[in-house]
């Protein structure tokens, strides 16, 4: 029994054309047109398979493959489709499509009617593991917001699954636009209330006892891989990470009437605060801590007007939740004191954080066993990246995740991409992996 590697690939071709930038790289925020799109496309695939499909009021969806057993315990599998702006065609769908491929492959498994074996060079060898065992059943799940494009905050589908997040932030999130999240999401569902995901509703927190393991396969989406000529990773840890926003209040001025000294200028505060901050960062001998700023706004931006107000994110990740803060709060200090010297006000919010996690080792002994057995090369890594899986694994589920090799470690861009040998070797071995759980129950 193996996967089927073209109606993979293709599935994420089709999918890559859910974008609301063509030909400047994929964008598909959570609960946009392009969402919707993608969704019915998976959900239509999943029905079509015979799979029972839920979902929950932030628009998270679980997909039960026919041939589970109610009360049994199920291997979930699953990531995101929404993506950052301007970003790639992989990150997040790449696993959502894998964890699909697995979900029809069983399906087809399960009435007998075997898959069409491949001919990749990817394929793996048939194993008595891959045989269905009647030990647990398998479901599929979709995360919204996973990265935060609309609320600046990630993971926040997998934060309400887990309980997390609740009512008030329902209300506290805010987009660009000041719709909060409880906004958004009454006007996605009354959109179009069927088409979005059609089936049961799932009340958030979900009641994850009948998880067993979780599992998530994703592109690395940085170099490591590459560098080792590694065609699979398999994840330790994932990184932890704060978010603040900084709110700068200068004085506006004319630019040419307003003499140096007498400037209250909030963007050269924000650039030397910005710089401070990474100074902080990088000074870390282990050069493991990583600063972002990765949005700015600047009011009232106008070429010939000393900025006002200056508005912008930081966030700090480490693996170490102690590394974490040590450098935030030397960062928020030092934020403070230059602020403070320039005149300027400054305020500081925190804004969002998940902790550093280190994934279960009975998950990544059996994944690191079907990479053996199959005779690809692997390693196990840390991911800078955070993801659901994370989430998942604080709420008890046994959860791994299994990376694949980024092309020149780019992501979040356009240019993201993977070799497709690459992209069909990770997915055989996830359908490995899910069947020899699938066999012996985690729980
Ligand atoms: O930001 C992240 O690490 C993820 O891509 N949301
Ligand atoms: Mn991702
Ligand atoms: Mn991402």
């Amino acid at each position: 029994m193996n996967i089927n590697d073209r109606r993979l690939l293709e599935d994420l071709h089709t999918l890559r054309e859910f974008t609301d930038t063509p030909g400047e790289g994929v964008t598909r925020f959570s609960y946009g047109v392009q969402d919707r799109k993608a969704r019915e496309y998976i959900i239509k695939e999943a029905m079509d398979a015979g799979c029972t499909v839920r979902t929950d009021d932030i628009g998270n969806i679980r997909i039960g493959l026919g041939a589970n057993i109610p009360g049994q315990p199920v291997i979930l599998c699953g990531s995101h489709i929404d993506t950052v702006r301007n970003g790639g065609w992989l990150d997040g769908i790449y696993g959502v499509c894998s964890a699909l491929e697995v979900l029809r492959t069983l399906a087809a498994a399960g009435s007998a009617a075997a898959p069409p074996d491949s001919s990749s060079a990817a394929a793996l060898p048939d194993t008595a593991a891959t045989e269905q065992a009647a030990g647990c059943g398998y479901e599929m799940i979709i995360f919204a917001e996973e990265e935060g494009s609309n609320f600046g905050s990630t993971m926040t589908g997998s934060k309400f699954i887990t309980g997390i997040y609740g009512e008030a932030q329902l209300d506290e999130l805010t987009n660009d636009d000041g719709q909060t999240l409880r906004q958004v999401l009454a006007g996605f569902a009354a959109a179009d209330p069927d088409a979005a995901a059609p089936g049961s509703a799932l009340q958030v927190p979900w009641d994850l006892s009948d998880a067993a393991a979780m599992l998530e396969l994703h592109i690395e989406q940085g170099p490591v891989l590459e560098r080792a000529d590694l065609p699979i990773g398999i994840v330790d840890s994932i990184f932890g990470m704060r978010v603040i926003e900084v709110s700068l209040q200068g004085v506006g001025n004319h630019a040419g009437a307003t003499p140096m000294k007498e400037r209250y200028d909030a963007l050269s505060t924000a650039a030397e605060c910005i710089l401070a901050a990474e100074k902080i960062v990088s000074s870390d001998p282990e050069e493991r801590t990583v600063v972002t700023i990765g949005k700015l706004e600047v009011q009232p931006n106008c070429s010939n007007v000393i900025p006002e107000t200056v508005r912008f994110s930081l966030e700090v990740r480490d693996k170490d939740a102690e590394e974490i803060d040590g450098n935030m709060d030397r960062i928020i200090h030092q934020i403070r004191q230059i602020a403070g010297g320039r005149g300027v006000k400054c305020e500081i919010r925190e804004h969002s954080k998940s902790a550093p996690l280190h994934l279960s080792d009975e998950i990544i002994a059996v994944i690191r066993q079907a990479a053996e057995d199959a005779g690809i090369p692997h390693k196990v890594m840390d991911s800078g990246a955070v993801h659901d899986a994370c989430m998942i694994a604080q709420a008890g589920v046994p959860t791994g995740m299994i990376f694949v090799p980024s092309i020149g470690g780019r992501s979040h861009v356009p240019e993201e991409n993977t070799e497709e040998a690459d992209l069909v070797r990770g997915a055989r071995l996830l359908l490995e992996v899910v069947c020899r759980l699938m066999g012996g129950a985690q729980a």
